[in-house]
Parts: structure tokens; C-alpha cells; sequence
């Protein structure tokens, strides 16, 4: 045997050896892969567990996405050890509502996340449609209903009682200038989706409507939740049109329906968080939901293994999900007794549940 010959077999041999060697590594890479993944969700102690916020937008000038991110580390920070940490990563998806579901695919994809939170009636059809492509991904969605998926649970707001509260100040304290004022009211949308135009909007006209039965909503729709120049330019249109007082529910718009209402001197109903303080005197009302209560006790669940996935909730008023705030020192300033005295009735009897605005 020439010394070539003996050369290439030894380096047919190396490369047998080395090509069964990076084999057997990568057989073993796999099983550390399918392990990763089979903790997914498990909350199992000893593990390191590492929570995604998934903002369906941005944070600023939407509360309900700032309460989702701080319930989540709340709960994380305090489940953490050094032991056993908990890591929350927020992620903002943006305002293009097409990227949403590719850049939770990718969360999704990456198999490092044992949970992904989110919130909009938007984000179950979405979650589901990932869920089909990545089975082991866990999902915690709020306000949003899906039942039935075993990776996925949801939970949202009864918003019929939300809005009717909010409605029922707006005409009250759009009665207040004089009993014609009363008949029309406003309502700036950042989008139409079905929970809007099925619930909330509805649920706003009942309440106004238990005030005055023949006061009509103008309902008014931005297309996106951060222009407040449209914002404001619909809402002097409204107010020109009649509307004293006008529900909010736009996002980043708000700023711009606010400022608009300050100028002609009409008034603002704040929906989802307190915005007294956002314009003291023209935010007459503030009808909540506590996402940062139900994000920081589910993410709790999820932590301690007890997050019943597949079910979807509701919780509201009873539950102390929803609410309408009284007491707050502008509240108190801007709006008279009598108002006051009118809506704390309302509020008593759905408390009580002699108003029954189940879903
Ligand atoms: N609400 C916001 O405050 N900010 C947002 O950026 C926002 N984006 C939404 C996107 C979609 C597709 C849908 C269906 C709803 C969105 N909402 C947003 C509304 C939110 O889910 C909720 O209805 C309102 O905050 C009232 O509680």
C-alpha cells in the first residue's frame, strides 16, 4: 500500500469516527431540546422559568397594556429565588397589527418562553392558530375569550357593566348643562371589533339611555390607537355636533380627545384605568377594569402550577374585576352631589345585583 493510499484511508476513518461522533452529539443535543421543551409550562420547582409579555401595541398611552406588563412582574418578582428565578421579557409588537401573529410565531418558535401573556380580543385567534404549529407553547391571554384549547386560557371583563356605568355618568353630567344636552353623548373608538360595537357601545347607550331614554350615542372610530390629532379632530366634530361629554377608548388618541374637550369646555369619561388626574376637571368619570390584579394572580397560578388552561373566564363587578371610582378627590371636585348621589345608586344596585348586567 502506497503512502497515499494509506493516508486517505485513515482519513476516511477520521472522518467515520468524527461523523459518528458529531452524530451521538447531536442525538444528545436533541434529547436536551425535547427536555427544554417538555418544561414548558410545567411551573415544575427547581426550574428557571421565563415569562413573554407579547404588547398587542405599545405601552405608553395605553393603561391596559402598562397594568397586563406590571401584574406579570409583580407576580415574577415575587416567585423569584436565586434558586428558582423567574425572568419576564416584554415585548411590544407594535402598531401593525399583520406582524402580531408572526412575531409570536417567532416566541413561539424559539421554545424559550414557558408562558406567553398577552391581552385584546384579538390575540385568541392568533394564539391558536401558533398553538396549532407549536403545541407545547403556553398562552395566558386577558381580555379575550377562547375555550377549549388545552395550551390556552383566558380571561376578560364583563364591559356591559363597564360601559353601562360609563354611560350613565356621561348623561348625567351631560344633563347637567340643560335637559337637551342630555340627549347626545360621544364615543371615540381607536377601532370597531366586535366586543366594541357588541358590547361596549351598546352597554354605553343603556346606561345614558337609563338616564334619558332618548339619548343617542355619536360613535365616532379613529382607525388606529395613537393619533391623537384625529382624536382631537373628532371629538371638536362631536362636540360641535352636540356631544358634551365623551367616552375615550382610543389609546394614545385619548391625549388628543381630551385636550379637544378641555378647549371647548366639555367633559371626558375614562375608561379601563383612573384618569381623574390625567385632566382634573374635564375627566368626569372613570369606569376600570383591575388587569393588573387578574395579570399578577393568574401569572401567579401559572407560576404555582394551578392556572386551569382550556377554560375561559369572566369576571366582573361581583368578582372585583370592575368598578367605577368614587373616590377620588377630583371626582369629588368636579362632578355635583346630586351627580354623585345618582350613579352611587346605580353602582349600589349593580353591586347588589338588582341591576343585572351579566353577559
Ligand atoms: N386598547 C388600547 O388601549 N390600546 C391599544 O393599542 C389597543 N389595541 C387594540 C387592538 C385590537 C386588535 C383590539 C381588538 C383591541 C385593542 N384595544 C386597545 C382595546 C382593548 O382591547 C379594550 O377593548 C379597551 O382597552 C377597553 O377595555
Amino acid at each position: 500500500m502506497n503512502q497515499a493510499l494509506q493516508k486517505h484511508r485513515f482519513f476516511q476513518r477520521f472522518t467515520l469516527v468524527f461523523s459518528l461522533l458529531a452524530w451521538v452529539g447531536s442525538f444528545q443535543g436533541f434529547g436536551l431540546g425535547s427536555k427544554d421543551q417538555s418544561r414548558q409550562g410545567s411551573g415544575d420547582p427547581g426550574l428557571h422559568r421565563s415569562l413573554a409579555v407579547f404588547i398587542p401595541g405599545v405601552m405608553s398611552g395605553s393603561p391596559i397594556y402598562e397594568m397586563l406588563a406590571a401584574g406579570v412582574k409583580q407576580a415574577a418578582e415575587e416567585q423569584s429565588t436565586p434558586e428558582r428565578p423567574v425572568t419576564v421579557t416584554v415585548i411590544e409588537g407594535g402598531f401593525n397589527q399583520a406582524e402580531w401573529e408572526s412575531r409570536i410565531t417567532a416566541l413561539a418558535a424559539s421554545a424559550r418562553y414557558d408562558l406567553i401573556v398577552s391581552s385584546n380580543p384579538s390575540l385568541p385567534a392568533i394564539a391558536s392558530t401558533v398553538s396549532a404549529k407549536f403545541p407545547q407553547q403556553h398562552f395566558l391571554l386577558l381580555d379575550g375569550e377562547l375555550a377549549g384549547n388545552p395550551r390556552i386560557y383566558t380571561l376578560r371583563y364583563n364591559q356591559r357593566e363597564q360601559a353601562y356605568m360609563a354611560g350613565h355618568i356621561a348623561a348625567l353630567v351631560a344633563g347637567e348643562a340643560d335637559s337637551e344636552a342630555r340627549k347626545r353623548i360621544g364615543l371615540v373608538a381607536g377601532q370597531e371589533y366586535p366586543a366594541m360595537n357588541e358590547v361596549i357601545l351598546p352597554a354605553y347607550r343603556a346606561g345614558a339611555q337609563r338616564v334619558d331614554p332618548s339619548c343617542t350615542v355619536d360613535f365616532r372610530v379613529v382607525g388606529n390607537w395613537f393619533d391623537a390629532g384625529k382624536g382631537a379632530e373628532l371629538a371638536a366634530d362631536m362636540i360641535r355636533g352636540g356631544a358634551k361629554v365623551i367616552l375615550s377608548i382610543a389609546g394614545g388618541a385619548n391625549e388628543g380627545v381630551v385636550q379637544a374637550a378641555f378647549e371647548a369646555g366639555a367633559k371626558v369619561v375614562w375608561f379601563d384605568t383612573n384618569g381623574y388626574g390625567v385632566r382634573p376637571g374635564t375627566v368626569v368619570g372613570s369606569a376600570v377594569v383591575y388587569q393588573d390584579k387578574a395579570a399578577y394572580e393568574q401569572t401567579l397560578k401559572f407560576l404555582e402550577g394551578t392556572l386551569p388552561f382550556g377554560s375561559a373566564e369572566l369576571v366582573g363587578v361581583a368578582q372585583g374585576y370592575v368598578d367605577f371610582i368614587e373616590e377620588d378627590p377630583h371626582y369629588q371636585a368636579s362632578v355635583s352631589a346630586l351627580i354623585r348621589e345618582q350613579q352611587g345608586r346605580l353602582l349600589d344596585q349593580i353591586r347588589s345585583g338588582a341591576v343585572d348586567l351579566q353577559e
